[in-house]
């Protein structure tokens, strides 16, 4: 039978006040030894059972110490809570381990038992979330694929309608110029025979010759004009829109409205960049149109005025317009927060969805205008044209300042490639 060896009798001199063990502050098991202590210095943890073991115990006199079966009591408490940290330490990293394989076998997919309606079990392949990520990747670009095939059908129309076209009008002046050809054939034979003849019928002849000689003028002085106007190239100049629309010609046509309250500069800058002089302009009643050519695009620019009561007319304008040109007068604050309103419900409207967005902050020039910054921050830009494509330019219209700048904004964002000339 084992038992439980007595510990050796205390041999340390007697205690010093200062090692009187305190009272244990919770209820220990009855030791079945006389009270002995334990050093609490770092240099005796090696050993640090004193009185008993502590050979040493005279040069340790002023260590701090306890009571050796308080501080056992202690160790046998923070093992016990270490084991309840552990489980639940353990329990923690087994439920982690538990959810990793759920979430591998959520990604990876995999076979599933399950029940048909008459009671049968069968396996059923669940796809993982790879596999839903892969298809809806593949859906995505299947669309794209489409909506690109869509797009090259109708881009190789516009060029099979222009080349149909031109074809044509080319044919007809073939068949023109063939009939023109034995026309003047048909006259220089004739001269050729009166050449031949005598005096008498020479002179009979005169009125036919002249008139057959003006004919012949008048068709060469045609000719000199139509050649003067018609350049015969072969080229056909392509460009595409960021839509992924083809557009045939030296430049591009964009239908463009320049809407804004009334005052604001509207027809001042339409006037600026058309004739790049300044027009005293006069408040427009209806709408001014003018066509604009900047680089290699043609703008065709509508101003329609702004007055409250024709604003309502401004959505009439709005089918097939490629940009909106919003005018804020900079220097009037007081109708800043109108405008805003007014450009709140414009950007509210269905066929204005895809058109893009320039504002010109206007009047610049004068001292104490709303700078395009703040202008950005009272009207909370970012905030009202979340999710289009638009562009805030500082100008004035009365010197220029700005305007080319802004074109050059919606030139870059309408088109995405240069005029490609394929000659
Ligand atoms: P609207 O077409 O938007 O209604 P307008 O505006 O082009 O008729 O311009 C309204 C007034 O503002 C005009 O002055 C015009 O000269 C002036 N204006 C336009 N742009 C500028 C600018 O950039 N700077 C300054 N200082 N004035 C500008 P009047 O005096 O004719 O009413
Ligand atoms: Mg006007």
């Amino acid at each position: 039978m084992r038992t439980r060896a007595t510990p050796p009798p205390c041999t340390a001199p007697c205690v010093p006040p200062t090692c009187v063990p305190s009272a244990p502050s919770s209820p220990t098991p009855p030791a079945p030894w006389p009270s002995t202590f334990v050093c609490l210095e770092e240099a005796c943890q090696s050993g640090p059972l004193m009185c008993c073991v502590c050979k040493e115990y005279g040069k340790h006199q002023g260590h701090k110490h306890a009571v050796l079966e308080t501080e056992a009591n202690q160790i046998r408490a923070s093992i016990l809570d270490m084991a309840h940290c552990i489980r639940t330490f353990t329990d923690e990293v087994s439920e982690y381990s538990r959810k990793l394989v759920g979430i591998v076998q959520q990604i990876e997919g995999g076979e599933q038992i399950v029940e048909d309606g008459v009671g049968m079990a069968h396996t059923e392949h669940v796809p993982g979330t790879a596999e839903s990520a892969r298809s809806c990747v593949r859906a995505y670009f299947a669309d794209l694929h489409e909506t690109l095939c869509r797009q090259e059908e109708m881009a190789l129309s516009v060029v099979d309608a222009h080349v149909r076209e031109r074809l044509i009008w080319l044919r007809q002046q073939q068949e023109d110029m063939t009939i023109l050809l034995s026309q003047v054939s048909t006259a220089c034979l004739h001269c050729e025979k009166t050449l031949q003849q005598d005096d008498c019928r020479v002179v009979l002849a005169k009125q036919e010759i002249n008139c057959l000689l003006e004919t012949l003028q008048k068709q060469q002085h045609q000719f000199t004009e139509l050649a003067d106007h018609i350049q015969l190239d072969a080229g056909i100049p392509v460009t595409f829109t960021k839509d992924n629309r083809v557009h045939i010609g030296p430049k591009m046509e964009i239908r463009v409205v320049t809407l804004g309250l009334d005052g604001a500069g509207k027809t001042t800058i339409l006037f600026k960049l058309k004739q790049d002089e300044f027009m005293q302009p006069i408040p427009t009643i209806g709408f001014n149109v003018e066509t604009v050519e900047y680089k290699n695009l043609k703008f065709t620019i509508w101003d329609v005025g702004g007055k409250h009561k024709l604003r309502p007319l401004w959505k009439h304008y709005y089918l097939n317009t490629q940009a909106v040109v919003f005018v804020i007068d900079s220097c009037h604050r007081d109708r800043l927060m109108e405008a805003h309103s007014e450009l709140a419900k414009l950007l509210t409207e269905k066929e204005l969805r895809d058109a893009l967005l320039l504002i010109f902050a206007n009047k610049q020039d004068v001292p104490g205008a709303v700078s395009v910054e703040e202008m950005t921050e009272l009207l909370s830009l970012h905030k009202l044209c979340c999710g289009r494509s638009w562009h805030i330019q500082g100008c004035d219209a009365r010197s220029g300042m700005g305007l080319h700048e802004g074109l050059d904004w919606l030139s870059r964002q309408l088109v995405a490639a240069g005029v490609l000339d394929v000659a």
